[in-house]
């Protein structure tokens, strides 16, 4: 923090709570550990707040909330952990392991998060320790992964064996690596290392209490815009010539959090500002980082994202304050559209072997889906990547691998991607109901019947081969980025939407509100007269988004009034 003087002392607005706790929570540790240690099902509401930092959100069971309380009983409370993983990167071994723990702790799912983390759900307070414990036996970590730190680092999951693809992916390593809290209080608490007491630790990048918020940074090429780098509080695109690394085209102030009703918030994406050299990665993102921590608000938690520094000071004073926090900008560097490539099904990956892309609803990785997966990885030892999409790729099969792990996930009944339209491809939806503390309708579980509702519509008016990203959240959170994509339903009240269209494919626009409240039962026949006028008058080569932007809300919600009163 910079200096205050008395002046800034005494009119500043009070610090959040949050900012009281990390202040004395000596890095971290507050009494995790001696909570961990007594019985009961919950942490205290301080254990809560410093748990995020070592990547779980104690949760309870909403779907059985009511009935329990009208007994007299508990809720189910039980745990999320998250994997911090760059670039959604595991080993067989570690996919292995993974799936293992989800058995033995979870609730027998992995979930495939939308920055390429695994979620484990339904942890109880006793299997905490020995799961984040576990994790760590594999060489993956569960600590940043939540909490007002630099979370996990996405980048480019297209397994392609070239020099761009090898240093993007030794960048997001490094990345990771390098912001990591030193705080050895993960160490001390979960993996029982007790010389790790604090006494002589300090945290020279974050201080002693940590970020305004939470900080995402993505790293990726402009081919490849999988990440939705724009999203991000920092962007980098990697520029190349060849395999020649030129620098990096930096953005940043992207994020998508909001609250209904709530002004002031809103979502916003990433400011390009100027490059940096090959060499100056770190210090770019810990300059950038030093601003967050600096100029954040501590005061207000929803107005703590940098994005809204970039807009209250000004994106020429962000880039002039980059350069003092030590990485000095350049001009940007010229770079070509972004684009979002299809991975799913079979792929070559360059160097004589192959990837199969492999969709996985909502990413909920269960039941057939789970154990083709696992009986794949085990037999051919695919090295899985996960995928922004909430997809898996499976990588590193010999072409004579090809048709037996085909026949294989065949077997378990799984649906590989040419078996779906483009429409459920791209489809994406938050966890919501009911381990979602957050949640105000259904996201994952009512992907299925939305995206088979529009997809009726799609097949109707010939554009079920028609490429249109849907992304769901149970609220106004944007965990499935629900405002960068051609249609967004963000969870208004029990069983109905807020819809919001004209987001692009390539992750450059957001999309806009169109109408406050639709109920999921209505969704189909409310985008159906907006598909037909796009199936009858859309431009030469426009995509839905593009075409939504251009008639604009008004004309749109028009269409809708007019299909209303005739039919
Ligand atoms: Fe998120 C909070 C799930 C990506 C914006 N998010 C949550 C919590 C932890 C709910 C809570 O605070 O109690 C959710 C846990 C649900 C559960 O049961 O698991 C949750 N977020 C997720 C995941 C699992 C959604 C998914 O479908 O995969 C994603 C985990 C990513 C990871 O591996 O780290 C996830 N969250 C995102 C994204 C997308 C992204 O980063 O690309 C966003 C929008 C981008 C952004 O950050 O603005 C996002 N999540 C939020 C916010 C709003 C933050 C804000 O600035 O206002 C919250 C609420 C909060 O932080 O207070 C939130
Ligand atoms: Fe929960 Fe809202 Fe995020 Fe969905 S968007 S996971 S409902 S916080």
């Amino acid at each position: 923090m910079p200096p205050q003087d008395a002046f800034t002392q005494a009119v500043a607005p009070a610090l959040s709570g949050v900012e009281h706790l990390k202040a004395r929570s000596r890095l971290l540790r507050g009494r995790l550990a001696e909570e961990l240690a007594e019985g009961g099902s919950q942490v205290s509401e301080d254990g809560y707040n410093l748990l995020k930092f070592h990547g779980s959100y104690e949760q309870h069971d909403r779907d059985t909330a009511t009935a329990l309380k009208q007994r007299g009983l508990e809720k189910d409370f039980s745990f999320m952990v998250r994997v911090r993983m760059p670039g959604g990167r595991l080993t067989a071994a570690q996919y292995l392991a993974l799936d293992e723990l989800a058995d033995r702790h979870g609730n027998a799912t992995l979930r495939i998060t939308t920055r390429q983390g695994i979620q484990f759900h339904g942890v109880v307070k006793d299997d905490l320790k020995p799961t984040i414990a576990a994790i760590n036996e594999t060489l993956l970590t569960t600590m940043a992964a939540c909490g007002d730190v630099a979370r996990n680092v996405m980048c480019s999951p297209t397994p392609i064996r070239d020099g761009v693809r090898a240093r993007l992916d030794a960048d997001a390593a490094r990345l990771s690596a390098a912001l990591l809290p030193q705080s050895r209080a993960y160490h001390q608490i979960f993996l029982g290392d007790e010389a790790a007491d604090g006494s002589d630790e300090s945290e020279p990048l974050y201080g002693a209490t940590y970020l305004p918020r939470k900080f995402k940074i993505a790293l990726t090429i402009p081919e490849d815009n999988t990440v939705d780098v724009l999203t991000n509080d920092l962007g980098l695109i990697a520029i190349f010539e060849g395999e020649r690394l030129v620098g990096y085209n930096v953005a940043v102030g992207g994020g998508l959090g909001m609250t209904h009703n709530k002004a002031g918030t809103y979502p916003r994406l990433a400011s390009l500002v100027g490059s940096v050299g090959p060499d100056d990665l770190l210090a770019v993102a810990r300059a950038v980082i030093g601003v967050h921590r600096d100029h954040g608000n501590r005061a207000d938690r929803k107005r703590a994202r940098l994005k809204y520094v970039v807009d209250d000071m000004g994106v020429e004073w962000v880039r002039a304050e980059i350069g003092r926090q030590g990485a000095p900008l350049s001009p940007l560097l010229p770079m070509g559209e972004f684009a979002v490539p299809d991975l799913l099904g079979w792929h070559a990956q360059g160097d004589g072997r192959f990837w199969l892309g492999v969709p996985v609803a909502a990413g909920r990785i269960t039941g057939p889906v789970r154990r083709a997966l696992r009986e794949a990885v085990a037999r051919f030892g695919a090295d899985p990547v996960m995928t922004p999409q909430q997809d898996v790729l499976l990588t590193n099969l010999a072409a004579a691998d090809r048709a037996p792990v085909e026949a294989l996930l065949r077997a378990h009944g799984v649906d590989l991607a040419e078996a779906l339209t483009p429409f459920a491809r791209w489809a994406l939806a938050c966890p919501a109901l009911p381990t979602c503390g957050l949640a105000l309708t259904e996201a994952e579980r009512v992907q299925g019947p939305i995206v088979a509702s529009i997809e009726a519509v799609l097949r109707r008016l010939g554009l079920a081969e028609e490429r249109i990203s849907l992304r769901i959240t149970g609220c106004p959170n944007g965990c499935a980025r629900s405002y960068a994509g051609d249609i967004g339903l963000v969870g208004r009240v029990p069983g109905a939407y807020a819809l919001y269209l004209g987001g692009d494919f390539a992750g450059t626009r957001l999309s806009f509100k169109l109408f406050e409240r639709v109920r999921q039962a209505d969704l189909a026949a409310t985008l159906a007269p907006i598909l037909a006028d796009f199936a009858a008058g859309r431009q030469e080569g426009e995509e839905f988004g593009a075409f939504c932007t251009r008639r604009g809300p008004a004309a749109l919600a028009e269409l809708v009034s007019a299909a209303a009163r005739s039919g």
